[in-house]
C-alpha cells in the first residue's frame, strides 16, 4: 500500500468521525460554544488541555535519544485556570490549530521514505547441506527518519541487521567479517548451542579483531524468535546497530502459529533514538493485513529500556515468550517488552481501519510536535 492510499484511508476515517460528531452535535451532546467546522473542533478544549501538559518538557525528547524524558508535570495554563485556561476561545483555538498542524503533518507523512531498510531476510548459501550466512560489520550513515542521519555500526549495511531464518534441525554457519575500528563478536541470543559457539569474548572465544573473520557453526535446535548481536562493548555496538533477528521455524508448526502475515518488530532506544526496525515515526513501516487474516508479531527488544507496546482496536494473543510456548495463550492490548525479551503475539484482524500501534511510555511516542519514535500502524483492509 502506498503512502497515498494510507493518507486516503486516514482522510476517510476522519471524514467518518467528522460526520459522527456533527450528528452528536445536532443531538445536543456537543457544547454550544464550539464552532461547527472541522473534525477536531469539538476537541479544542481537550487539545488546549493537552497543549498545557505538553509544554514544560519542551522538544527535548522529540528526537529520541538514550535517555527518556520524565513525563512532564502539568504546567499551568498560559492564562490561568478554568475554561480554556483563561484564554479566550479564539486564543485557545489558535493554540490548538498550531499544534494540530504539527501532528497532522507527521501523520500525513506516514509512512515516510528514507534511505535503507533493515531486517531484510538474508538468503543463505548452501555448502554441503549447511546454511551459510555471511555478515560484514562496518560503520555507515543511517537515515532513521526523513533527513535525520545517524552514525551506525551495521551488519551488511542494514539496521537491524539482515533477518536470519532457518528451520529447526538445520545446520547453520554464520561468518562475521569485522570492518569496525574495534573488536567484535556475535552472540546468538536465545539459541541453544554448544558453549564454543556462544560468542562472548574471553569466556568462549577470542575477540574478532578489525580485519579478521570468525565462523560460528551449530545445529538450530530450539524453534522460536531469537536474536543475534555483538557481545563486546555491547552498549555501544548493539546500540549503534549490531543486532538482528534470528528465527528458527519449527519443523511442525502449532495450529495457533499458522498465520497470514509474520512480522518481526525490533525495538531499540540507543543513540539512534526510539526506533522500530531501525526507523522512527513517520518513517516506520506499517503492518498490513486483510480483514479476517491473522498477523503474528515477533517483538524483540534490543534496547536498554522497557517498552510497553500497545495496539489499538484489537487484542493481541500472546503465544510465546523468548521462543518458548506459553502454557496457554493469553490476551492483552499492551505488552511490556523488556531488554533482551522476545514476545510473540497473534492478532485476529477482525476490525478494519488504520490502527495506531505504539510504545505506551509516551515520551517514546508522542509530544507536542506530534508522534515520533516508536509508533507505527496496523492496517486492516476491508
Ligand atoms: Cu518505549
Amino acid at each position: 500500500m502506498s503512502a497515498d492510499t494510507i493518507a486516503d484511508r486516514l482522510r476517510q476515517q476522519i471524514a467518518t468521525a467528522t460526520s459522527r460528531r456533527a450528528f452528536l452535535r445536532q443531538a445536543g451532546l456537543a457544547t454550544a460554544a464550539v464552532g461547527a467546522t472541522g473534525a477536531l473542533a469539538a476537541c479544542a478544549q481537550g487539545d488546549a488541555a493537552q497543549a498545557n501538559q505538553a509544554t514544560p518538557g519542551g522538544a527535548a525528547d522529540h528526537s529520541g535519544g538514550a535517555m527518556a524524558a520524565r513525563p512532564a508535570p502539568a504546567a499551568p495554563a498560559p492564562g490561568g485556570e478554568g475554561v480554556y485556561g483563561g484564554l479566550t476561545l479564539e486564543q485557545a483555538r489558535a493554540r490548538a490549530d498550531a499544534m494540530d498542524a504539527m501532528h497532522e503533518k507527521g501523520v500525513k507523512a506516514f509512512p515516510a521514505k528514507t534511505q535503507g531498510m533493515g531486517n531484510q531476510v538474508l538468503d543463505p548459501r548452501l555448502d554441503k547441506g549447511v546454511k551459510v550466512f555471511e555478515l560484514t560489520a562496518r560503520p555507515m550513515k543511517w537515515e532513521t527518519e526523513p533527513g535525520k542521519f545517524v552514525y551506525a555500526w551495521a551488519y551488511n549495511e542494514q539496521v537491524p541487521g539482515p533477518q536470519i531464518r532457518v528451520t529447526e534441525g538445520d545446520r547453520v554457519r554464520v561468518v562475521i567479517k569485522n570492518e569496525l575500528p574495534e573488536s567484535t563478536a556475535i552472540h546468538f541470543h536465545g539459541v541453544v548451542l554448544p558453549i564454543a559457539q556462544d560468542g562472548v569474548p574471553f569466556i568462549t572465544q577470542p575477540p574478532v579483531k578489525p580485519g579478521e573473520s570468525y565462523t560460528y557453526e551449530f545445529t538450530a535446535k530450539n524453534a522460536g524468535s531469537h536474536m543475534y548481536h555483538s557481545h563486546i562493548n555491547a552498549a555501544k555496538q548493539v546500540g549503534s546497530g549490531l543486532l538482528g533477528a534470528f528465527i528458527i521455524e519449527p519443523k511442525r508448526p502449532r495450529a495457533i502459529e499458522k498465520v497470514d502475515v509474520d512480522y518481526v518488530m525490533v525495538l531499540n532506544d540507543g543513540v539512534h533514538g526510539y526506533t522500530l526496525n531501525g526507523k522512527g515515526f513517520p518513517a516506520t513501516e506499517p503492518i498490513k493485513a486483510k480483514l479476517g487474516q491473522k498477523v503474528r508479531v515477533r517483538f524483540m527488544n534490543e534496547g536498554m529500556m522497557i517498552h510497553p507496546m500497545h495496539l489499538h482496536g484489537m487484542p493481541m494473543t500472546v503465544i510465546d515468550k523468548d521462543g518458548w510456548a506459553q502454557p496457554a495463550p493469553w490476551k492483552c492490548d499492551t505488552l511490556n517488552i523488556a531488554p533482551g525479551e522476545r514476545w510473540d503475539v497473534v492478532i485476529d484482524c477482525d476490525n478494519p481501519g488504520v490502527w495506531a500501534f505504539h510504545c505506551h511510555i509516551l515520551p517514546h511516542a508522542e509530544g507536542e510536535h506530534g508522534m515520533f519514535g516508536m509508533v507505527t500502524a496496523l492496517i486492516v483492509e476491508k
